[in-house]
């Protein structure tokens, strides 16, 4: 009997918080520990490895480091790339790690007569064959699905594990959209396991005793919606199936993780200063100390959404012991939210004309220090905040630089904006 392992979406190098872009490098070191106490035969990653094609380069070492533990452990890796592991334009990390042999992609196909033929890579150690097809960005492998030569894939003899970074249409759970799915239909037929990536939720659906569709899920999750879940009860980790000549049985490993809090609170027809209120009762009541808090405010509200200090209120959070604390106020919307109408000659020009108006109902009410509403008013009302105004839009309008990372590019704006609304 042998067994592999599967673990998917680790997405290292996520997050900005350090601590939460630590505990997802973490979770996936503990998979890999477990990969190599458990002795299982190969490891399988179904895509988006890395959250960005050229990630910071210390989440790289680490991933690195692990993956060759795994290696000289004598588990070989098969990876599958995710639609945010590469770019088609430029080299990405991910092909550094495979030209140093890192991992086996399993995933080589040749046109033949408008159709696909994939090639199948035998595990030296187990006779296992595997084949897969990389995630493209924009959905764009849906095209290799549908030229796929199925029936080749299907007369091949032995326990066969097809590798897929897409969703299959009938087994996404219904309060899913997953627009690019493919349907089941154009997968081949009779494989052993089917192993996908893509999903941020943990699928199971048996085809047959000897036949499984498997979705592990993130072992940690990249986003808020997915920490959110995780919060909910959606369990993170990886699955450690055994096979002989067949699929034998299938196991997941639940990767623990640190307690969220996670609430949604309605504040229809508050007051900035209700809101607030609200939020400084939780500081005061909720037990945060080593969890993650996300507060998702919900709502028509009377409030300038703006003059409520949010991050004061996630720095009181991690004072009192939060890992990382996040407030959520996407989803408010103001009551009366006053519509412009404007004319102008051109974009910079109307663009001009509303923040002029915007300034006119602009003022400090707030509580604070005469010296320093002064200050403000000198720096943000009038002719000073029509020029800061327009200056700062211009920031948020640079595009990013090539090959500039997501977390690097916020922190220049971020960097920019300040220097903006402070000079
Ligand atoms: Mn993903």
């Amino acid at each position: 009997m042998y067994k592999f392992a599967h673990i998917t979406d680790c997405h290292l190098g996520s997050w900005r918080n350090h601590k939460l872009r630590e505990l997802n490098i973490q979770a996936f070191e503990k998979a890999i520990d477990a990969c190599i106490s458990e002795k299982v035969d190969f490891i399988l990653i179904t895509g988006d490895f890395f959250d960005v094609n050229v990630p910071q380069l210390a989440p790289v070492k680490r991933a690195v480091d692990v993956l060759k533990k795994a290696l000289d452990a004598g588990i070989l890796v098969y990876m599958i790339y995710g639609s945010h592991d590469f770019n088609i334009a430029n080299i990405s990390m991910i092909d550094i790690l495979h030209s140093a042999s890192l991992f086996i992609k399993p995933t080589q196909f040749v046109h033949n007569n408008g159709r696909i033929n994939l090639k199948f890579f035998v595990d030296p150690k187990t006779g296992a064959k595997i084949t897969g097809i990389s995630g493209r960005v924009m959905g764009l492998d849906k095209e290799i699905y549908e030229l796929l030569d199925r029936n080749e894939l299907e007369t091949e003899k032995g326990f066969k594990i097809f590798l897929m970074h897409t969703g299959i249409k009938e087994f996404m759970p219904l309060n899913m959209n997953v627009p690019d799915s493919i349907p089941f239909s154009e997968l081949p037929k009779g494989f052993g396991y089917y192993g996908g990536g893509h999903i941020h939720k943990k699928i199971e659906r048996k085809l047959s005793p000897f036949s499984i569709v498997i979705y592990p899920g993130p072992i940690f999750g990249s986003t808020f919606q997915d920490l959110e879940e995780t919060a909910n009860g959606e369990k993170r980790g990886f699955y450690i199936v055994k096979f002989n000549d067949k699929l034998v049985s299938y196991e997941f490993i639940e990767l623990p993780t640190v307690e969220i809090i996670s609430k949604e609170l309605s504040v229809t027809n508050l007051t900035s200063s209700q809101i607030d209120d609200k939020l400084k009762q939780l500081v005061n009541q909720l037990d945060v100390k080593n969890k993650i808090v996300l507060l998702k405010l919900k709502g028509k509200v009377n409030a300038k959404i703006g003059t409520i200090n949010f991050s004061r209120r996630n720095s009181e959070f991690i004072n009192n012991g939060a890992i990382a604390s996040f407030i959520n106020s996407t989803s408010l919307s103001r009551i009366e939210s006053k519509s412009i109408t404007t004319s102008g000659s051109d974009i910079a020009n109307i663009e001009k004309l509303v923040l002029v108006d915007k300034l006119k109902d602009f003022n400090s009410t707030r509580k604070v220090k005469k010296s320093i509403c002064d200050r403000f008013d000198n720096s943000f009302l009038g002719k000073a905040g029509e020029i800061k105004a327009i200056s700062l839009l211009t920031t948020l309008k640079l595009g990013r630089l090539e090959n500039e990372t997501n977390l690097n590019y916020d922190d220049r704006i971020l960097a920019e904006a300040k220097t903006v609304i402070f000079s």
